[in-house]
C-alpha cells in the first residue's frame, strides 16, 4: 500500500493537500512551454524536471488536467505490438507503469489482468502468430492459444459468437493491464509541480510566433510567452496547433466512443478484445464493464456520442456474453482520436526549430504515457530524437518508411 495512503488512514485529521499549486499569472518567458495538460504533456514536464533538471517549464491546458483523451480512454496497457520498434517502445512503457504508484505515492490502481485478442478468421490467426513471434523474440510474454485453452480460461464466453463468427484461437498477452486514468494525470502533474514546473489550467494557446524558422513565442488567452522550445501534446487538437507553425501532418481526427455498464459482481478478470466483432471489454475495480468498439468512420472534431454506437456495441457484447442481456448501460462518451495512416505515433523533432511533436496517439496512446513523457523529455533536453522514438519521426511520411501497426490495434477500423 502506498505510504501516503497509510499515513492518511492513520491520521486523526485529514488536511489533504491540493494536488498542485495555482499560479495567478504567467511569467513573460519560460525555457520550455508544453501545450496540453493530458498525461503526455504532464509526463514530459515531470521527466524534464526529474531526469534533466529543466524546471523553468509551464504546461498550458485550455480546460482542466486530464480532461482530454487521458480521462476518456478505456485504460488498456499492453506491449503486444507488431513491429520491433513498437514492441520495444511499449514494453519500456509497461516497465515504467509497474513502478508508478510507488514513485508518485499515489494509487493508480494498476492491475495486471492478462489480455486476449480473439481471432475469428485464418487471416487474423496468422497475424496473432506473427505478433507472438515478434513479441517473444524481444522478451515480451505473448503466445497463441487454441479454442480448448480459451474454453477453460473463459468459460462464460460463447466461443461461437452467436453462431456467426466462431473463435478460432487468440493471442494471449499476460502483462496486459488496466489503470485509473485520471490519477495518472494527477500523479505526473503533482510530481512536476513539486519539482518547480508551473501548470496553468484554463489557458488556451491561440498562436505561435516564429523567427527565422524557429519558435520565438507562444500566444495564449492569458498573454504572450517568449520561449525557444515548445512541445505540442494536444492529441485530438494537433492539426490546429501544427497549422500555427506551418507544419502539415497526415493526422485525421475521428471520434472514438466508449461506454460502461452498471457495476456488477467481479466476473471478468482478463481483458477481451475482438477486432472482427468490434468489441473490447474489461471489468473495472468498481465492477463496471468498460467497453468500446471501432472508430467512428469519418473525420469529425467533436465529442458527441451516438445511440448507433450503444446499439451496435451492445449487440456484439451479447454475441460473446449472452447472459448480460439484462445489464444496463450507465454512461457513454467519446474522445477525439488523432489517427495516423500507419497506426504509429508522430514524435520528436520537426523541421521547425524548437517545435517538438508528441501526437498521432489515435486509439493507442494511454499505455504510452510514461515512455512518451520520458523519451520526449530526453529529446527536448538533447535536441535530437531518443533512439526509442526514431521510427516515429514525422519525416517517415516523406521518406516512405512507415511503421505499420494496424495489425496490432485493438480497435477495429
Ligand atoms: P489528451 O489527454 O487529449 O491531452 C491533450 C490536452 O490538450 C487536452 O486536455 C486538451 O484540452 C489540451 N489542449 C488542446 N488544445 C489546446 C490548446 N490550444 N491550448 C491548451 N491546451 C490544449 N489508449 C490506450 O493505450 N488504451 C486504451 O484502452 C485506450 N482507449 C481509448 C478509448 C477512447 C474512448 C479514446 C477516445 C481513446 C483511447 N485511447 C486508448 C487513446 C488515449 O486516450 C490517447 O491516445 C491518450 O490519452 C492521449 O493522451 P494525451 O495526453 O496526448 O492527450
Ligand atoms: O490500444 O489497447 C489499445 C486500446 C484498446 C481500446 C482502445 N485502445
Amino acid at each position: 500500500m502506498p505510504y501516503r495512503l497509510l499515513k492518511f488512514a492513520l491520521a486523526r485529521r485529514h488536511p489533504e493537500p491540493r494536488m498542485f499549486r495555482t499560479h495567478a499569472r504567467l511569467k513573460p518567458s519560460y525555457d520550455v512551454v508544453i501545450i496540453g495538460g493530458g498525461g503526455h504533456g504532464l509526463a514530459a514536464a515531470y521527466y524534464l524536471a526529474r531526469d534533466h533538471g529543466i524546471t523553468d517549464v509551464c504546461v498550458l491546458e485550455k480546460g482542466y488536467l486530464g480532461g482530454g483523451n487521458t480521462a476518456r480512454n478505456t485504460t488498456i496497457v499492453r506491449s503486444n505490438y507488431l513491429t520491433p520498434e513498437g514492441v520495444r517502445f511499449y514494453d519500456e512503457s509497461v516497465r515504467l507503469w509497474r513502478d508508478l504508484s510507488a514513485e508518485f505515492d499515489l494509487n493508480l490502481f494498476y492491475s495486471t489482468r492478462g489480455h486476449y485478442t480473439l481471432a475469428h478468421t485464418d487471416a487474423s490467426l496468422r497475424t496473432m502468430r506473427w505478433r507472438a513471434e515478434v513479441n517473444r523474440h524481444l522478451g515480451v510474454e505473448s503466445r497463441v492459444v487454441d479454442v480448448e485453452e480459451l474454453r477453460r480460461a473463459l468459460p462464460m464466453m460463447d466461443l461461437s459468437a452467436g453462431g456467426h463468427a466462431p473463435v478460432l484461437g487468440a493471442l494471449y498477452h499476460a502483462p496486459g493491464a488496466v489503470a485509473r486514468h485520471d490519477a495518472v494525470a494527477w500523479g505526473y502533474g503533482r510530481g512536476a509541480d513539486l519539482r518547480g514546473v508551473e501548470i496553468h489550467q484554463q489557458t488556451e494557446v491561440v498562436g505561435i510566433e516564429l523567427e527565422g524558422g524557429a519558435v520565438s513565442a507562444v500566444l495564449t488567452t492569458k498573454g504572450r510567452i517568449a520561449t525557444r522550445t515548445v512541445l505540442c501534446a494536444v492529441a485530438g487538437s494537433t492539426p490546429r496547433i501544427t497549422r500555427m507553425v506551418g507544419l502539415s501532418t497526415p493526422i485525421t481526427i475521428q471520434p472514438l466512443q466508449a461506454m460502461v455498464s452498471e457495476p456488477l459482481k467481479p466476473w471478468l478478470d482478463p481483458i477481451i478484445v475482438s477486432g472482427s466483432l468490434h468489441v473490447y471489454v474489461s471489468q473495472s475495480a468498481r465492477g463496471e464493464l468498460v467497453m468500446g468498439a471501432s472508430l467512428d468512420p469519418c473525420e469529425l472534431h467533436s465529442t458527441r456520442s451516438t445511440f448507433d454506437f450503444t446499439e451496435g456495441l451492445a449487440s456484439h457484447m451479447l454475441d460473446l456474453f449472452p447472459f448480460l442481456s439484462r445489464v444496463r448501460v450507465l454512461r457513454q462518451w467519446a474522445g477525439m482520436a488523432d489517427m495516423t495512416p500507419d497506426f504509429a505515433p508522430i514524435m520528436g523533432t520537426t523541421p521547425v526549430t524548437g517545435f517538438y511533436l508528441d501526437a498521432g496517439w489515435g486509439t493507442w496512446g494511454f499505455k504510452a504515457t510514461p515512455v512518451a513523457g520520458k523519451t520526449m523529455a530526453w529529446t527536448i533536453a538533447h535536441g535530437r530524437d531518443h533512439e526509442l522514438i526514431r521510427a516515429f519521426n514525422l519525416s517517415r511520411f516523406t521518406d516512405f518508411r512507415l511503421t505499420g501497426e494496424k495489425g496490432a490495434a485493438s480497435v477495429g477500423h
